[in-house]
């Protein structure tokens, strides 16, 4: 097919995914359905880039998310259009696959929630670093507009006050230090292990390449993996992970 014949299919599709209005099932009751049937649940995410540089622009979402869709538990889609290249109409095609989605975005208003409802995720991110004092006003809000908060943290003592002050939202335990960028499984490990016996839902985000990073991690206690780059590098994995 030439590249206008690309284009259309592709156009079309998309001109489909803006008239979709539902709104994705909830990814709490989904993660803890996966882990009563004894498996770690998988969600993947649809990223393009980072601030490290492009991931890759040859993949679209819709043979992503066929790809993965089977193995995941739910999608995480990033929306930050400037450094991770990614767009609120991802959401919407996230939407078609009837799985839980994470609308993923740097959170600083009740505006980008609010975008969040419209599109019909199922849950917003909120960065504890990045939220500040405004933080539990925007978990709030998100779950006044039906939204479940995924509140992410990079250090132990963030992680301890999100499960001191609301055990029942989900916890993002972010490998890579949204200051410098610099990843680390280990530092991960020893926030789960401080947090695992009084949190709801642990999700660890970031980092993992393999089924052995997988495996570390759900025996340390997570009941979910965040995974982007590594599974639009090679989508194969998705099968790996869920087993
Ligand atoms: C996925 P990775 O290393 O598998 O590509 O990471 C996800 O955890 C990462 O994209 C992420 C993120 C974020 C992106 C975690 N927290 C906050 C943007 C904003």
């Amino acid at each position: 097919m030439d590249f206008l014949g690309i284009i259309n299919e592709l156009t079309k599709k998309r001109v489909e995914a803006i008239k979709v209005n539902a709104r994705a099932p909830g990814m709490l009751r989904a993660i803890e359905r996966r882990n009563s049937e004894g498996y770690l649940a998988l969600i993947a995410e649809y990223k393009r880039a980072s601030p490290s540089g492009v991931i890759r622009l040859d993949l679209d979402p819709w043979t992503y998310f066929n790809a993965v869709g089977q193995y995941a538990t739910g999608f995480s889609v990033l929306v930050e259009p400037i450094y991770f290249l990614g767009s609120p109409i991802f959401v919407k095609i996230a939407l078609n696959y009837g799985k839980p989605v994470l609308y993923k975005d740097f959170v600083i208003s009740r505006e980008q929630i609010r975008e969040a409802g419209e599109l019909g995720a199922s849950s917003v991110l909120l960065i504890k670093r990045l939220g500040g004092n405004a933080l539990w006003d925007l978990v709030d809000y998100a779950m006044d507009l039906g939204l479940e908060p995924l509140i992410e943290v990079d250090d132990e003592d963030d992680a301890l006050e999100i499960v001191n002050s609301n055990p029942n939202v989900m916890l993002g335990i972010n490998s890579r230090d949204l200051g410098d960028l610099s990843v680390s499984l280990d530092r991960a490990i020893s926030i789960i292990r401080a947090v695992r016996s009084k949190a709801n839902v642990i999700i660890a985000e970031s980092g993992v390449r393999g089924v052995n990073d997988a495996v570390r991690l759900a025996r340390e206690g997570a009941n979910a993996i965040l995974v982007g780059t590594a599974l639009m590098r090679n989508v194969e994995l998705a099968k790996e992970f869920s087993g």
